[in-house]
């Protein structure tokens, strides 16, 4: 076996491991990945020789490139996910569990070998500005160009991480190997204990890339409760109003439902006299810490974007679309006979036809045997894209120490029940509201599309401990916090009877982000109803937008006899902790459903 080593490597424990994995995998050669362009221009170099990469039209789409999955591996795989604690407890109803033997075992056997013929590279990555007090580093092994290409887009990578980690410094073991790409052969296996990730048998970002799902959200919110910070599934998002001053939120959304655009939303033609500027800070991923001054500092820990495709055009995010004409990695859509790329929803015709993300010939007439439209391009076909390339990135995107949080936002897909926008009353009951988030299943997670499910905080696929424990740690980190940012729920979704969206969404969710901020300066009053605080209707700005009196009035609406079924619904959910369960969420459900009572005055 050869390897290459730009810089000597002193850390023996990375060493040993490395050539353990290798001993294990088998592979032909090992490659330390070193963060130069002359190294990646030779590996995408390669990766078009055996195919597994294709040039676009450089002209077009300077330094973009092409990649197909297989076509059973298209989504991040829920139920190959699992957590490996030695007591199921720990991992909680929520996840999947494994015991460590039994993973290690099973992974294992699929490992055996299986580079035999390929290349091992070695990633060395940090997730988040490499000296600031909220990254993590981590080292990814991998069998695959295309995950070392995202890896350098999506992290910081190279030879920098391995100077920082020295000789002793401590670092996420993170194995990837694509084996067969067979389903029956797919683990995505994480041991919080042993702060190790394997993930085998599969090419698809969400299951691949180490540094994001696994590291920064599964095995980052299991160190967060250790170490007293939070890891959430959330974007962040900068506004700046006339004056200058900027309000950060976070915000958590489960899989796509449209993080990306809100966090790089441009505001809409009747808010644009008020002069605001937005700057986007994250649209994923968010590590937030308490800091010294009281307050709730956040940053993303990624580098890079990887953003479902279908949808996105000029109209819905022309910020996404300005950061991908460049240096991008187009996963899973139509390639075009000119060498550019396409997909349902994207700006300009509907080309006559092209390849199919599948690799077959297409024309936009095809019908799959039941008639139905064969699709271009994978509902979950994503863009791999550098976020400092973003209209909109924010200046302290590097910086060490994150920016300041001043509200936190979640929100889910609910066709009903839950108003455009609400406040919680206090810390206690927004974690209360996190924790009843539910929403429907979308494209990036295979189950039933449309059926809705709870997704507290929106981190059911992602909490990498009982989250019976996490609910607790939220809790406690409000005690520690002096300045509390607010804590609001939103739903960009809901529907009439005829399944008519009632919101525009998209930019126009300035107008109730504008809200939030009043609401955090203590700016305007609000309505309180039994779920938490909804605006008045003047306190929405819809200067410019042509809405309906009555849908929004529909879109503020709290239905009673609706909720009343809801608290059911959590009641049943909650009853999944057992005794984890913290007792100020089962008091917050109690006073919830006694509001719920209470005849309207
Ligand atoms: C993602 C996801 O890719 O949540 O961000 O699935
Ligand atoms: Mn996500």
């Amino acid at each position: 076996m050869k390897a290459n080593q730009t810089v000597k490597v002193n850390h023996k424990e990375l060493v040993k491991w490395v050539l353990d994995m290798a001993k294990m995998c088998n592979p032909d050669r090992i490659v330390w990945i070193d963060g130069s362009q002359k190294q990646k221009k030779e590996l995408e170099r390669e990766a078009f020789k055996t195919g597994e990469l294709i040039q676009l039209n450089q002209k077009l789409l300077p330094g973009c490139i092409y990649h197909r999955t297989a076509v059973n591996d298209v989504a991040r795989t829920e139920h190959l996910t699992f957590i490996c604690t030695p007591d199921k407890e720990e991992a909680g109803p929520t996840n999947n569990w494994m015991s460590p033997e039994e993973g290690y075992a099973r992974a294992g056997a699929i490992f055996k070998n299986s580079m035999i013929g390929r290349t091992m590279y070695v990633i060395p990555f940090s997730m988040g500005p490499i000296n600031s007090e909220f990254s993590k580093i981590g080292v990814e092994l991998t069998d695959s160009i295309y995950v070392v290409l995202n890896m350098l887009i999506m992290t910081r990578a190279g030879d920098k991480v391995l100077r920082f980690l020295g000789e002793k410094g401590q670092f996420t073991k993170c194995l990837h190997g694509k084996a067969e790409r067979d389903i029956n052969k797919r683990l995505i296996l994480h041991f919080p204990n042993d702060n190790t990730i394997w993930s085998v048998g599969s090419g698809y970002g969400g299951n691949v890339l180490l540094g994001k799902k696994c590291l920064s959200l599964r095995i980052a919110s299991f160190l967060g409760k250790h170490e007293g910070w939070l890891a959430e599934h959330m974007l962040i998002i900068g506004i700046e109003d006339k004056s200058g001053k900027t309000t950060y939120i976070a915000a958590a959304f489960p899989s796509a439902c449209g993080k990306t655009n809100l966090a790089m939303l441009i505001p809409p033609e009747g808010l644009k006299k008020k002069g605001y500027k937005v700057w986007t800070v994250g649209d994923d991923i968010a590590w937030m810490r308490v800091k010294q001054d009281g307050s709730l500092w956040a940053i993303n820990p990624e580098s890079g974007f990887f953003g479902v495709l279908p949808g996105t055009n000029t109209k819905t995010n022309a910020n996404a679309i300005a950061t991908m004409q460049r240096n991008t990695i187009y996963t899973n859509v139509l390639l075009k006979e000119d060498g550019t790329v396409w997909w349902e929803g994207a700006d300009g015709p509907v080309p006559e036809r092209g390849v199919d993300w599948t690799g077959k010939p297409w024309t936009p007439y095809l019908k799959d045997e039941n008639g139905a439209p064969v699709k271009g391009a994978n509902p979950n076909s994503r863009f791999t894209a550098p976020i400092k390339q973003c209209p909109t990135a924010s200046p302290l995107l590097d910086s060490p120490e994150g920016v300041p949080i001043s509200a936190l936002v979640f929100g889910g897909r609910r066709a009903r029940l839950a108003p455009l926008i609400y406040e919680s009353f206090n810390w206690q009951h927004g974690v209360f509201t996190g924790s009843i988030m539910a929403s429907e299943i979308t494209a990036a997670q295979y189950g039933a599309q449309g059926t809705v499910r709870r997704d507290p905080m929106a981190m059911i696929p992602f909490c990498g401990y009982n989250m019976g424990d996490y609910f607790a740690h939220w809790l406690k980190i409000g005690k520690e916090l002096k300045n509390k940012p607010g804590i609001f729920h939103v739903n960009w979704f809901r529907t009439d009877a005829d399944g008519r969206f009632l919101w525009p969404g998209f930019g126009d969710n300035l107008r109730v982000l504008e809200w939030i901020i009043k609401r955090c300066d203590g700016q305007v009053n609000a309505q309180k109803t039994p779920i938490g605080y909804v605006p008045l209707k003047e306190d929405i700005d819809l200067e410019g937008l042509e809405i309906d009196k009555k849908d929004m009035e529909e879109l503020l609406k709290v239905d009673k006899s609706e909720w009343k079924s809801e608290v059911e619904d959590i009641k049943n959910f909650y009853d999944k902790f057992g005794t984890r369960m913290p007792a100020e969420l089962l008091e917050e459900l109690d006073a919830l459903k006694k509001r719920l009572e209470q005849p309207d005055n």
